[in-house]
């Protein structure tokens, strides 16, 4: 398992691809807190967590049907209109989301987000234990304006947009039906304790996730919610 978390973070901090089916764990969550571990360890700050595959399009898109989870830690934050540095990066792709802000267990805040995910797999294939185990590609996210949670969040329209141009049309009805239900999903599976407070927990993309190039722009729009923007890094 040390091994399998090593080969990890040294794909990580490489910036270079593992092949599938090169380990094999019967718990690949212990392996995922091995690698969250090691860059606590280098002074990273654990911030929230994501939830992914939360939706059809995504389980389609990545061929595994269950929902699950990993960690955010405080490196992967990008300010709302940064950049996001592609030299730290193999193969990023960025989703639309919707970000929850936790205060006493519950839901204090709602934002628009864009998560960025970098499989440390070579080509994005993997079977379900290894994604978790590479803490479910978790490689980056914007967060928007945080708001009060308007009525009815559970039909909301969803863009992705990049230089532009629509390449992604969604709905938060995407997402477990209710993204609320992501936030209930992530409470539950958060590790032996109530999520705390100021936890940010991203309820998992509503579209399938989309190639990012050198110089582009990104926005997501979330209906009701606003925007969140990255900039590529040339
Ligand atoms: C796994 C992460 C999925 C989401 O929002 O569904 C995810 C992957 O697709 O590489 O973050
Ligand atoms: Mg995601």
């Amino acid at each position: 398992m040390t091994d399998y978390a090593d080969a990890l973070d040294d794909a990580l901090t490489g910036v270079k691809e593992l092949r599938s089916g090169s380990f094999a764990t019967d718990d690949p969550y212990a392996v995922q807190r091995d690698v969250v571990d090691r860059r606590l360890a280098r002074g990273e700050k654990a911030v929230g967590i994501k939830l992914g595959l939360t939706s059809r399009a995504k389980m389609q898109q990545m061929g595994v049907d269950e929902v699950i989870w990993g960690w955010l830690t405080d490196a992967m934050r990008i300010a709302d209109g940064g950049s996001l540095d592609l030299s730290q990066r193999i193969h990023p792709k960025v989703e639309p989301e919707v970000a929850f802000l936790v205060r006493g267990g519950e839901i204090a805040a709602i934002a628009p987000a864009i998560e960025v995910i970098d499989s440390r797999w070579l080509d994005f294939k993997f079977t379900l234990p290894e994604v978790i185990a590479d803490n479910t590609s978790a490689a980056g996210f914007v967060v928007g304006n945080w708001q009060p949670v308007p009525a009815g969040v559970e039909n909301l329209g969803v863009l992705l947009e990049i230089d532009g141009r629509v390449v992604q049309i969604g709905s938060t009805a995407a997402i477990l039906g209710d993204p609320r239900r992501a936030f209930a999903e992530a409470a539950r599976l958060y590790p032996g304790r109530a999520i705390p407070d100021e936890s940010i927990v991203l309820a998992g993309a509503a579209t399938a996730a989309v190639s990012v190039k050198p110089g582009s722009a990104v926005r997501v729009e979330v209906e009701k919610l606003g925007t969140a923007q990255l900039k590529v890094s040339s």
